[in-house]
């Protein structure tokens, strides 16, 4: 097995501190720090979510794999930021009302810091208002919204609706993202662009405040 298979077996596994100890080695022996998060982490998440979907896992399984993948993105975070890095600009980033999925959020957030923003992570369930609050305090360029359910899609739409009706909605750019969103989704409730993955998240906003 490679490094990379090995690593998703632990993750889909659910076990913590062999997703640490593999993290370290392919740290160690020189592989890419993306590579183990997107080739290894998320690739065995990716299995868990299929496994879920299918009834073939369940929900406390399926946390241990989060906390698993969790501890071994912990040990990537300082070899992806550079200190170095000035700040490209400040992104209010959450999940949206009603809403308490998180893990692909915080994916983003890291990417996004890796690439040199400022990123402002607001949290799980946040309402309109929470968001615009942010917005103002930290006159941020841009608002991220994640959404993994179908029924919380919606928000992000109200989301959007808030904005303009605070006089907000052409100081930032807005990008949306989750499971279930889709481009004609973005299109049709105002978005400025959406993406698919963590990776392009970041190239979708280095794009927007180009
Ligand atoms: C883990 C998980 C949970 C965990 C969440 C833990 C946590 N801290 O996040 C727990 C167990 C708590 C949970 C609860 C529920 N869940 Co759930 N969950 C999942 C699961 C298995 C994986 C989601 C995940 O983390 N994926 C891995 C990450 C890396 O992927 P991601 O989130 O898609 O993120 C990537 C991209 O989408 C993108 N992205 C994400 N956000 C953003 C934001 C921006 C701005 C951008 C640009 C990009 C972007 O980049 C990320 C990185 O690549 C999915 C199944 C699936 N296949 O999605 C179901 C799923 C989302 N859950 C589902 C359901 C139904 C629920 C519950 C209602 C179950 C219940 N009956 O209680 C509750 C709802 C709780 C709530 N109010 O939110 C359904 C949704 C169905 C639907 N159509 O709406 C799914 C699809 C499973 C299914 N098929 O039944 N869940």
């Amino acid at each position: 097995m490679g490094h990379f298979e090995e690593l998703s077996q632990a993750v889909i596994a659910g076990q913590a501190s062999k997703v640490v100890e593999l993290t370290k080695a392919a740290l160690q022996s020189g592989v890419e720090p993306l590579a183990i998060i997107n080739d290894g982490l998320i690739a065995g998440m990716n299995v868990v979510g299929k496994h879920f979907k299918e009834g073939d896992m369940f929900v406390p399984e399926v946390l241990m794999s989060a906390r698993a993948m969790g501890s071994g993105v912990e040990l990537i975070k300082p070899h992806l930021s550079d200190g170095e890095v000035p700040n490209k600009g400040t992104i209010i980033l959450g999940t949206v009302k009603g809403d308490l999925h998180d893990i692909g959020k915080n994916l983003v957030g890291m990417m996004l810091e890796s690439s040199g923003y400022k990123v402002i992570d607001v949290g799980v369930d946040t309402a309109p208002e929470e968001f615009i609050a942010a917005i103002k305090e930290h006159e941020a360029q841009v608002l991220g919204l994640s959404a993994l359910l179908t029924t919380t899609m919606l928000s992000m739409k109200e989301t959007i609706e808030a904005l303009k009706a605070d006089g907000l909605r052409d100081n930032v750019k807005v990008v949306v993202g989750g499971a279930p969103i889709s481009q004609s989704f973005s299109d049709e409730i105002g978005a400025d662009g959406f993406a698919p993955d963590a990776a392009s998240a970041a190239e979708l906003v280095g794009k927007l405040l180009a």
